[in-house]
């Protein structure tokens, strides 16, 4: 683990930590950093021996959003050619379950990015927004779409349009948030949950994710026939047979992720 890191990686046994490390920036998610966060969940995406991924900040931040003085001057072919976008798309196609730990500011790019995980807790502390129309744009990273799903069309609206932030125990209100928690107990209250999930069978895991995602991405009906067809696709698991012999057998069972 390197000091210089933009993103420090420490790993528990089946869990990975990455923690956003700009702490002068408040973690501003420069391209460098991006690329570094993709690069360290892409590897823990390829590697079997790890189960859940958490994410969260150094210092007093989450991330407070995309880094303003690297768009400052940016025109739109820049942003078009940057790579940007395709950037964002890979943070949300990782296959493991995601925990976001916000232990503080998390605005703009840094809401957007706590909303590509699957599971957001908070530190009391925290507040999340989307203030990009104080700097005279918009959400570009899913702000407007993700935010509006977990807060609803009009607190959604009034957020990005006054830029204003909300409080963890009104993340936590709407859903946006399962959990808040005191500052010193945050990742270990997100170890908690990596470790349960960690138990579980990783292929099932793996596909519930993509079925529960399917909710908020596409309609009932598609949706409804993901679930379908991973549910049968399971049965094809040994990680099935496994899990259903030890609930008859009255023992845990033995995930072998096969
Ligand atoms: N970008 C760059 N630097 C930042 C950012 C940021 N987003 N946020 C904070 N910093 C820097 C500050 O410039 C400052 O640096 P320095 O010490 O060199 O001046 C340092 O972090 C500390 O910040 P402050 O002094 O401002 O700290 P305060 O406690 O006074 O304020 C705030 C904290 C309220 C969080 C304040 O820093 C702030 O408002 N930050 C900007 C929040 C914001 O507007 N975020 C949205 C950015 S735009 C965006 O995210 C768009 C995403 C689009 C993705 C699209 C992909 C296709």
């Amino acid at each position: 683990m390197s000091e210089e890191s933009l993103v420090l990686s420490t790993i528990e046994g089946p869990i990975a930590i990455l923690t956003l490390n700009r702490p002068q920036a408040l973690n501003a998610l420069s391209p460098a950093l991006i690329d570094d966060l993709i690069r360290h969940l892409e590897a823990c995406d390829a590697d079997d021996t790890i189960r859940v991924i958490i994410i969260t900040g150094a210092g007093r931040a989450f991330a407070a959003g995309a880094d303003i003085k690297a768009m400052a001057n940016a025109t739109p072919i820049d942003m078009l050619t940057s790579g940007m976008i395709a950037r964002w798309a890979r943070i949300a196609a990782v296959r493991k379950p995601v925990i976001a730990a916000v232990n503080g500011y998390a605005l703009g790019g840094g809401c957007e990015l706590a909303m590509m995980c699957d599971i957001i807790i908070a530190s009391e502390n925290a507040q999340f927004g989307q203030p990009e129309i104080n700097l005279g744009i918009i959400p570009g990273a899913g702000g407007t779409q993700r935010l509006t799903r977990a807060l609803g069309p009009y607190r959604a609206m009034e957020l990005i349009l006054t830029g204003a932030t909300i409080s963890a125990q009104e993340a936590l209100a709407h859903g946006l948030v399962c959990r808040v928690c005191p500052p010193e107990s945050l990742l270990d209250e997100a170890r908690r949950i990596a470790q349960t999930i960690a138990t579980k069978s990783p292929l099932a895991v793996q596909l519930a994710k993509e079925a529960v995602r399917m909710a908020a991405e596409t309609t009932v009906r598609e949706g409804l026939a993901i679930e379908l067809r991973n549910f049968y696709l399971l049965f094809a698991s040994a990680d099935q047979k496994e899990g259903m012999q030890a609930f008859i057998e009255k023992r845990a069972p033995n995930f072998s992720g096969r």
